[in-house]
């Protein structure tokens, strides 16, 4: 049994031709033809076709599709248009069976329902849209880890069991720890902003969990944020961040996939940059053009974002929301303590991300926390360390998952996430 790979498909070239190879990987297609059999062997990396001949052939038996085998043969040229080279095979190993039916076709021929491929994601994976997929994912956190090392960001990870809420109470998932009631991170929220004090400028790509009973294309109970606070930065100087990592996000991905997008079947299109910034006044006015009945203090509705977002297509900011409307954490402008230092980003109607300058004085904090009955003493851990010389501070978060549909053009996060938890998903 041969086993040991001396090559990824992508890696056969014209010097091999003539030399003995073992690949690995799963036939995607198989056809004997009397004397001779085509297999169309498919590797992470690309697809090759293999000759069988002769005893090999006889002695081939029944092979399913979709098993995984080893080919040992030597490198040819073919004349077949869909590959670069054929192996001449003299050994074939079948390493893991295919049992059929198979629940989902993977080359795609038989469409089947996104619960269905969900359902057995990992078969799923050699869809290769799907691989495609989350081959840009890989790519996406790639460029953002590049961007922000640059940027002079540290990665941090912080802890998904707290012991109270980081963004309040609501949509929390609880949770029994040693006979203490425990909950699941909704975001880094307190953390990221205590490491400032000593790291200056701190980033975290990592799931946070809300319990929103939401059915839509772009809730999770379990998502992926990415996250980043920065000490002597205000809201403006974050909102520059944020588009830059957008910007080299679309750069790269635009640039370095563009097999992904070819299976895919979507062209990503670098936006146009600066990003507008669109006041939450401003929207205000607009949506009281479009005859909406709405006035300041009022919140954003879905219906409101619709209209806001076919006024302002692509990305945009939409900044200085009312204070009432915001988190305990985000700071009052001070020419009009009514309205935050704080913005979204947004792709049309879809919210990516939300930020803000933080407060940081603690009296203000505790009264800000009363003011939305949240107890301060709930966040005693936090409050102290800003009596330990807690620098001036700004952040946002995005969502990882509603950033990948942006950039493929669809409309589902469960696309882009491996196995998506939502009100109806728990398993696999
Ligand atoms: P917020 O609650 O707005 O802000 O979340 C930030 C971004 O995270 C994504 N997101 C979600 N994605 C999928 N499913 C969900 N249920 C979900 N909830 C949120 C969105 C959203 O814009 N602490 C602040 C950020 C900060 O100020 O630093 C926060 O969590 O894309």
């Amino acid at each position: 049994m041969v086993f040991v790979k001396t090559h990824d498909i992508s890696e056969l070239t014209s010097e091999l031709i003539g030399k003995e190879v073992v690949l690995g990987g799963w036939i995607e297609d198989l056809r004997k033809l009397g004397k001779m059999s085509f297999i169309t062997l498919r590797d992470v990396s690309g697809i090759s076709q293999v000759i069988v001949k002769g005893e090999l052939n006889d002695n081939l038996g029944e092979i399913n599709r979709q098993s995984v085998v080893s080919v040992k043969g030597i490198v040819q040229e073919t004349k077949a248009r869909d590959f670069a080279f054929e192996i001449k095979a003299e050994e074939i190993d079948v390493l893991g069976k295919a049992i059929h039916p198979l629940p989902v076709d993977p080359i795609g021929r038989v469409e089947s329902n996104i619960d269905t491929r969900l359902n057995h994601r990992a078969l799923d994976m050699r869809n290769q849209k799907t691989a495609s997929i989350f081959k840009l994912r890989h790519h996406v956190l790639q460029s953002l880890r590049k961007t922000l090392a640059e940027k002079k960001f540290i990665e941090i990870t912080t802890p998904k069991i707290i012991g109270s809420a980081s963004e309040g109470g609501a949509n929390l998932f609880s949770l029994e720890y040693f006979g203490k009631k425990a909950y699941l991170a909704q975001s880094p929220q307190l953390y990221k902003e205590q490491m400032t004090i000593g790291l200056e400028r701190v980033f975290e790509i990592s799931n946070f969990y809300r319990a929103e009973n939401s059915h839509t294309g772009r809730h999770l109970s379990e998502f992926t944020s990415i996250d980043i606070e920065a000490a002597f930065m205000d809201y403006n100087d974050v909102m520059d961040v944020l588009e830059s990592l957008v910007m080299d996000v679309y750069k790269f991905t635009a640039e370095n996939c563009k097999k992904e997008q070819e299976v895919i079947g979507h062209t990503i299109e670098v936006p146009k940059s600066p990003f507008e910034k669109v006041t939450y006044n401003q929207c205000i006015d607009e949506l009281k053009s479009a005859g909406e009945k709405i006035e300041f203090g009022d919140d954003l509705l879905d219906s409101h974002l619709r209209i806001i977002g076919d006024n302002h297509p692509g990305f945009f900011f939409l900044t200085d929301w009312p204070m009432k409307l915001k988190p305990f954490y985000i700071r009052e402008k001070d020419e009009d303590p009514e309205l935050s230092r704080s913005f979204d980003l947004q792709y049309g109607y879809l919210e990516l991300s939300s930020g803000g300058t933080r407060l940081h004085n603690p009296e203000m904090l505790k009264a800000r926390l009363k003011e939305q009955d949240l107890d301060p003493a709930q966040f005693t851990d936090h409050l102290k360390a800003f009596d330990w010389g807690m620098p001036p501070h700004s952040g946002w978060g995005m969502g990882l998952d509603r950033l990948m549909t942006t950039l493929i053009g669809i409309d589902n996060v469960r696309e882009v996430v491996l196995y998506p938890r939502d009100p109806d998903r728990l398993s696999p």
